[in-house]
C-alpha cells in the first residue's frame, strides 16, 4: 500500500511542471524601431535617446509633447510554460524615470484593458534632475491574458520640458521564459486629444 502512495506522489510530481515567474526589464531607448531609427531623421534630430550616467544602460528615452503626445508600444510574445493553465499572467513591476521641471502624466493599456495611470514628480533642479532616477513602483493588478501577442500601450502627456524614461520591468508567470518577450517596438505622436482613452 505505502509504496503504492509513494509511486502516486512520484507520477504526480513528474506530470505537474511547476509554473515558474520571472521578471524581465525593456530599456525605452530601444523603443524606436529600427525602421523608424532608420527613416526618421526626425528621431535623431530631436535626441529621442539620450545619455544618462545614473540610467541603466547609461542611456533613457526623452519625449515630450512638441509634436503631439507620445505613445509608446511594446509587443509581448508569450508563450505559454504550461498548458494546465489555459491564460499567462503579465503585471508592470516598475518604471523609471526622470523629470526636470512639471509633472507628466501616462495612461498605460495591456491590449484593450486600462492597467494604470501615474503622475510623475515635479523636480525644478535647472537640467540636474534629468539624471536623478525615480521608481514608480508596481502599477495597476496582475492580468490574466491570452497567450499570443499582446500589447503595452503606454500614453504620454507632459509639460513642455517633457518627460524620460529609463526602463519598464514586467512579471511573467507561466510565460515560458526560454522565448524573447519582447518582441517589437515603436513610438509615434498623436495630435492632443481626450486622454485617458485608449488611442489604438
Ligand atoms: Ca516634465
Ligand atoms: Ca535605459
Amino acid at each position: 500500500m505505502m509504496k503504492t502512495v509513494i509511486l502516486w506522489a512520484v507520477i504526480v510530481a513528474v506530470c505537474v511542471k511547476e509554473i515558474k515567474t520571472f521578471e524581465r526589464t525593456f530599456e525605452f531607448e530601444n523603443a524606436p524601431s529600427e525602421q523608424q531609427d532608420d527613416l526618421d531623421q526626425d528621431i535623431r534630430q530631436r535626441g529621442w535617446w539620450i545619455w544618462r550616467s545614473e540610467a541603466s544602460a547609461l542611456k533613457g528615452l526623452h519625449v515630450d509633447n512638441a509634436k503631439g503626445n507620445p505613445v509608446i508600444q511594446l509587443k509581448l510574445c508569450l508563450k505559454r510554460q504550461s498548458r494546465n493553465q489555459r491564460t499567462v499572467s503579465v503585471s508592470v513591476e516598475n518604471i523609471r524615470y526622470s523629470n526636470d521641471g512639471p509633472l507628466d502624466h501616462l495612461w498605460i493599456y495591456l491590449d484593450t484593458n486600462f492597467l494604470a495611470n501615474f503622475t510623475t514628480a515635479g523636480d525644478y533642479e535647472a537640467g540636474h534632475g534629468w539624471n536623478k532616477f525615480r521608481d514608480t513602483g508596481k502599477l495597476g493588478p496582475t492580468l490574466q491574458v491570452r497567450r499570443g501577442q499582446r500589447k503595452i500601450t503606454i500614453q504620454v502627456s507632459t509639460d513642455k520640458y517633457g518627460v524620460e524614461f529609463d526602463y519598464i520591468r514586467f512579471k511573467f508567470e507561466n510565460v515560458d521564459p526560454n522565448q524573447d518577450v519582447f518582441c517589437g517596438s515603436s513610438i509615434r505622436f498623436v495630435p492632443r486629444r481626450n486622454w485617458g482613452q485608449l488611442v489604438d
